[in-house]
């Protein structure tokens, strides 16, 4: 974990009495719904998540009936795994899950297809953050079995002896979820409440133990197939990126108007990705889409012609209109700041941005809606060119709150 992420994250989330909780498991399980389900008690239309959600939320606790204080309080962390390929996705998480208090792994309980790609999933995960020597054996996991009100679906017992392997000497369980409109309008059949009543209780144990100092785990075991040198790189580039990235954000003594008069100027510190990035960020966030995006259309282009730091670049219309859709998304996707409970500094916002979507730091990102081909031919670089592997998103879930009013 680097210290720039440990000082970030208590910057964005300052230690409060809610439990860092990080929602964790493949893809389409249901990660998403299942955190809005519990903020807003209410099914939103969800996409394949691209950065992270993060919401505050309170669980009623059935074990305490209306009492007050009755209730789990969290900050609850949902990682979507479209954001990068699943190595760097777990490389990723190493430093997101830093002060998790407990893990939260979702299984789509109506795909028995997955179940084995799910343990070995959350195998690497557990390795990936023992490995930093981090006392994750006190990290409870609540395993949720989801999507139950799906027929012929794989018991609680079928998921439970599936990752026995996994979790052996840790405080684990295994409930049943469901989030479907039934369960948003009674929420007590969704599962959840039992589930986090449970959670409440194993942390409470990981706290007992901790003063007392008694060891409650046993010791982690290495995955079967322990990841490849190259394959370890891998997982570990896009999370340096992305630190790189925070310093720089940090550090920058350029203000977003400083940074927008120097793009002007032809005479910005430099002309990277992260450039891009800063620049399309600032524009969208003053002007919006419409005016912003032509904004930066022809911003870049007069800066390619008129800068020394541009030489042998070329205007790209696809690639800049791609840029523009994913910084879009990701502003509408991060949502407004905390109020600052604690002393410390507040974050800049740019650097907010980028901790919620770190998939724009992968320059390639495009590769996985465009072929090279198409991308790269001459065609894409004067017109707006259409992805030929799958649609570029246009929608993103914060959007379905903001519609709820809340
Ligand atoms: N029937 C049923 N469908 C569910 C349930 N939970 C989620 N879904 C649906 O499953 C699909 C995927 O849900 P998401 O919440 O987007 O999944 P995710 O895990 O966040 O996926 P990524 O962001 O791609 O990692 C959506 O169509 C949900 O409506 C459930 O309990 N029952
Ligand atoms: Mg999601």
């Amino acid at each position: 974990m680097s210290n720039i992420f440990a000082n970030i994250l208590s910057r964005i989330y300052p230690p409060t009495e809610a439990s860092h909780i990080t929602i964790l498991g493949l893809d389409y399980s249901g990660k998403t719904t299942l955190l809005y389900l519990l903020k807003l008690g209410e099914i939103v239309q969800t996409i394949p998540s691209m950065g992270l959600n993060v919401e505050s939320i309170e669980v009623p606790l059935p074990s305490r009936g209306n009492k007050s204080g009755g209730t789990f309080k969290m900050t609850g962390w949902d990682i979507g795994t479209g954001c990068a390929s699943p190595r760097q996705y777990i490389g990723m998480l190493r430093n997101y899950t830093h002060f998790t208090r407990a893990i939260v792994w979702v299984v789509d309980s109506s795909d028995r297809e997955r179940l084995t790609e799910s343990t070995e999933m959350l195998t690497e995960v557990l390795f990936s953050i023992t490995n930093l020597g981090e006392d994750i054996m006190k990290i409870p996991i609540l395993i949720l079995a989801n999507k139950c009100d799906k027929s012929n679906g794989l018991s609680i017992d079928e998921i439970r002896t599936a990752f026995t392997k996994v979790t052996t000497g840790r405080l684990i369980s295994v409930f049943k979820s469901q989030a479907t409109l039934q369960t948003a309008q009674n929420p007590q059949t969704s599962g959840l409440p039992q589930a986090f009543d449970w959670l409440n209780t194993a942390l409470e144990i990981v706290q007992a133990s901790e003063k007392t100092g008694r060891s409650i785990t046993a010791v982690p075991q290495a995955p079967a197939g322990a990841p490849e040198n190259d394959a370890q790189r891998a997982q570990t580039v896009l999370a340096h990126k992305l630190e790189s990235w925070l310093n720089r954000s940090e550090d920058s003594d350029l203000s977003d108007d400083e940074y927008l008069e120097r793009f002007k100027a032809y005479t910005l510190p430099e002309w990277d990705h992260y450039t891009h990035i800063r620049i399309a960020y600032i524009i969208l966030t003053k002007h919006g889409r419409q005016e912003g995006k032509n904004m930066i259309f022809n911003g870049i282009q007069s800066y390619i012609a008129n800068s020394q730091q541009t030489k042998g670049r070329t205007f790209h219309i696809t690639m800049t209109y791609f840029w523009i859709q994913i910084v879009h998304l990701g502003i509408r996707n991060t949502p407004p700041p905390q109020p600052n409970q604690s002393n410390l500094s507040p974050l800049k916002e740019f650097t907010r941005f980028l901790l919620i979507n770190p998939n724009v730091v992968d320059g390639n990102l495009w590769s996985d809606y465009y072929t090279k081909e198409v991308l790269m031919s001459p065609k894409a670089k004067e017109e707006m060119v259409l992805p030929d592997k799958k649609p570029l998103p246009n929608l993103v879930t914060r959007d379905a709150i903001t519609s709820f009013g809340k």
